[in-house]
């Protein structure tokens, strides 16, 4: 199969200073301009051309977010600066259990922040909506393209998108273009979702936890020592209709190749089973042995073997960047992949 790459360099918008909170303590950016265009580059050095996307309507932020979080990804930065927040948005204070039972959002747009926002992570700026208004353009696209008969799409997102919940954003994360893919494609069947982000997809398993048409499956390290913490074990299998339809697979920290490609042929038989028209991929890098933040050693042979795998899942794929933070090897686990997927059976 011969992947149409997807790409849209309004992601640049989307550049929080490296580092955050100076002088009080220093959180670095891992989420940056350079990843996108590492592995822009280098598919565009290994002969693929990127084509940009088609613009798709608002509507489609609230098939899967609430109304009331999409308008806050809109308007809340502008209205933050109003109330004399500083130039990159961070909540400093978040709601405890007993607020979100009974509580509501806050007026406040400095209070609205941790309302919405689950972690001090994800830095919004001027440009944060922009650049992921474009990844929800991409994946779209991408969906459609897939219904109209490509066999396979990988879209260049960024910010990424599998810690965006229905009604929360996070994980570097605002809108979840994965999800809403996912949900435009599951008007013709069912559809799976697998989520190879070493970060359990908690937005994506939120969205979809009562819905029995599209599958949910995620590989990812051990939430008892990994973000997001709160979600990703095995039992978790969803609720009402969706029940049965999430898997968790967690994975010890220092899972290597032939450990993690055991368990991803698994989770391929799960996919095999819900008959799905099409599979959409969280396809996160921080799997690998380099990530600054991941906890897993995939060693880069590991990533032709994924894409293999992929191929032979037999269905029409949608990839959609997620994670991946060691940006000089970026390139070559994208291109890897794609060697992957193309390799003739
Ligand atoms: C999409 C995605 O990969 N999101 C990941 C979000 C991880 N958020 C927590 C980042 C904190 C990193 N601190 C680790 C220090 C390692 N030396
Ligand atoms: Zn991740």
């Amino acid at each position: 199969m011969q992947p149409v790459i997807l790409g849209d360099d309004r992601h640049r918008s989307h550049d929080p200073p490296f580092e955050l909170n100076a002088g009080q303590h220093v959180a670095p950016v891992w989420e940056q301009p350079a990843r996108i265009d590492a592995i822009a580059g280098a598919l565009r050095a290994a002969g693929y051309r990127i084509a940009a996307p088609e613009p798709c309507d608002d509507e489609v932020l609230t098939t899967v977010h609430a109304a009331a979080m999409v308008d806050f990804a809109r308007h809340g930065y502008a209205q933050w600066l109003e109330a004399g927040g500083p130039e990159v948005m961070i909540p400093d204070t978040f709601p405890p259990p007993a607020a979100l039972r009974h509580g509501r959002c806050p007026t406040s747009p400095l209070g609205a922040a941790g309302w919405w926002c689950t972690d001090t992570a994800t830095p919004i700026v001027a440009g944060t909506y922009a650049a992921a208004r474009a990844g929800v353009d991409l994946a779209v696209t991408g969906a459609d393209l897939l219904v109209g008969g490509t066999e396979a799409v990988y879209a260049l997102t960024r910010p990424p998108g599998h810690h965006a919940g229905p009604d929360s954003y996070g994980g570097f994360c605002l809108f979840n273009p994965a999800a809403i893919a996912a949900r435009r494609l599951s008007e013709h069947g069912p559809v799976a979702v697998l989520d190879l982000d070493v970060h359990h997809g908690n937005g994506t398993q939120d969205i979809f936890w009562r819905d029995g048409q599209v599958l949910v499956v995620s590989l990812h390290g051990d939430p008892d020592h990994l973000y997001p913490f709160f979600s990703g074990r095995a039992e978790e299998r969803g609720e009402g209709p969706g029940h049965g339809a999430t898997h968790n697979l967690p994975l010890p920290a220092g899972t290597a190749d032939e450990a993690y490609l055991r368990v991803l042929h698994t989770a391929a038989e799960v996919i095999h089973d819900h008959g799905p028209l099409a599979v959409v991929v969280s396809l996160g890098f921080d799997t690998s042995s380099a990530d600054p933040i991941g906890s897993m050693a995939l060693s880069t042979d590991a990533y032709p073997r994924i894409g293999r795998l992929l191929r032979d899942l037999g269905r029409p794929l949608l990839l959609i960047q997620e994670g991946g933070y060691a940006i000089d090897r970026l390139g070559d686990y994208a291109t890897a992949v794609l060697d992957g997927l193309t390799e003739p059976t």
